[in-house]
């Protein structure tokens, strides 16, 4: 871009008189020019008066220019340029990453005033940031995301109101510990109204808490084989890498002690495939996630310190792969991640012995601070199968 007497324009002026009751061809060419590409008119107006023609002509100029068939003919060439799949553009553009993240900002409803601030500072022309920020809005396929973008805020802004009225229930922020309470009262309370509860003492007299000890493991069922997740010392993600951690080893049915105990909340007849069973030292962390059903968590041996994050506040977790949160909850990092300030997560120890019930959508990290036994169980006597559709942000 060059500058026209102080003003921006895409070419620079021709030599030569400016005297005269008409434009020399070659103004005409350079007005013809800029028109096509995109300058705005009042900054070719001003540099051609500051240039010595009376503004009258440079009007009528203008408007004649914009009637004629020659400058009809190139500006349908020059868009029909602009539309050839790996033609390159005849006019300036920004780079694609600075589009994207002009759109985006757009989109998330960022200040005009700060975007084209923010582009200007990064170095581009006033007129070709203008350009392509009006250009943006006509873009059919930013108008899609703007429609899209305005139903998820929507979405957004539902559960915004749901989280703001759910904080305000007496306990909220805390997790009850119960005894053992009727399946009615289970399903009313805590189930249909997606809210966890600890249940104490359930576990005491089975042949599990009584017995399960890793040695106790070892000698009874050594010889059985088993499905374990390896090697996840070596892989940051390996919870989202889980297919390839996995290995066969010894060990089997010892999960079905526990199971018997649970009626209440439990079916018996449905759990194949929907026991499992959590084994492994010190130390062993599950990151931020959500299960696609509630789960009903059997601490048998060790504890395990958890972090619940409701679904309300889903917004602000950064849930960028399937059911995965990008955040590190023990140590957030706010700089890449400033909307999980928002989040009030419920933090406690299950002991051994207690059940956790989590419900579904609730995101849930879990750290082993001992040697630790758990089974979860997905096989609730009441409906546990929901439709899911998971983001994959690339
Ligand atoms: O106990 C654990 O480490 C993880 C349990 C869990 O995240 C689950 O069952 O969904």
């Amino acid at each position: 871009m060059i500058e026209v007497q102080g003003r921006s324009a895409h070419v620079s002026p021709p030599d030569g008189s400016s005297q005269g009751t008409r434009f020399p061809s070659e103004w005409r060419f350079w007005i013809a020019e800029n028109q096509l590409l995109g300058t705005p008119d009042d900054q070719i107006r001003t540099a051609l008066i500051e240039a010595g023609f009376g503004t009258t002509l440079v009007q009528a100029e203008m408007n004649g220019l914009r009637d004629d068939p020659c400058y009809l003919l190139a500006e349908h060439m020059v868009q029909c340029s602009n539309k050839l799949p790996g033609c390159p553009s005849q006019t300036e553009r920004l780079p694609f990453e600075w589009r994207f993240w002009m759109a985006e900002n757009q989109l998330l409803g960022t200040s005009e005033e700060q975007i084209r601030a923010a582009l200007i500072d990064a170095g581009f022309g006033s007129s070709l940031v203008q350009a392509e920020m009006d250009d943006v809005r006509n873009d059919p396929c930013y108008l899609l995301a703007d429609r899209m973008a305005q139903r998820f805020n929507k979405l957004k802004a539902l559960l915004d109101v749901r989280d703001s009225v759910c904080r305000l229930s007496y306990g909220a922020g805390s997790i009850e510990r119960r005894g053992k309470i009727s399946q009615n009262e289970f399903m009313e309370r805590y189930y249909a109204a997606n809210r966890p509860v600890i249940l104490t003492g359930l576990l005491a007299n089975t042949a599990a808490k009584k017995r399960w000890t890793p040695r106790y493991l070892a000698e009874v069922c050594g010889d059985s084989t088993v499905q374990i997740m390896a090697s996840r010392q070596d892989d940051p993600r390996y919870e989202v890498n889980s297919e390839a951690h996995k290995r066969e080893m010894k060990m089997s049915e010892y999960v079905r002690m526990v199971l018997e105990r649970f009626p209440e909340y439990l079916d018996q007849a449905d759990a194949k495939g929907k026991v499992f069973f959590w084994f492994g030292p010190a130390g062993t962390v599950t990151p931020l996630h959500h299960d696609l059903m509630n789960v009903l968590l059997a601490q048998v041996y060790g504890r395990k310190r958890f972090t619940l994050i409701p679904p309300e506040q889903t917004p602000y977790v950064y849930n960028e792969v399937g059911v995965y949160s990008e955040v590190d909850c023990e140590q957030p990092d706010y700089d890449s991640h400033p909307l999980y300030r928002e989040v009030r997560p419920l933090r406690f120890v299950l002991g051994a012995g207690e059940l956790l019930f989590i419900p579904v959508g609730w995101f849930h990290h879990v750290r082993a601070l001992d040697v630790s036994m758990t089974v979860s169980y997905t096989n609730f006597c009441f409906p546990n199968n929901y439709e899911w559709v998971h983001p994959q942000i690339r």
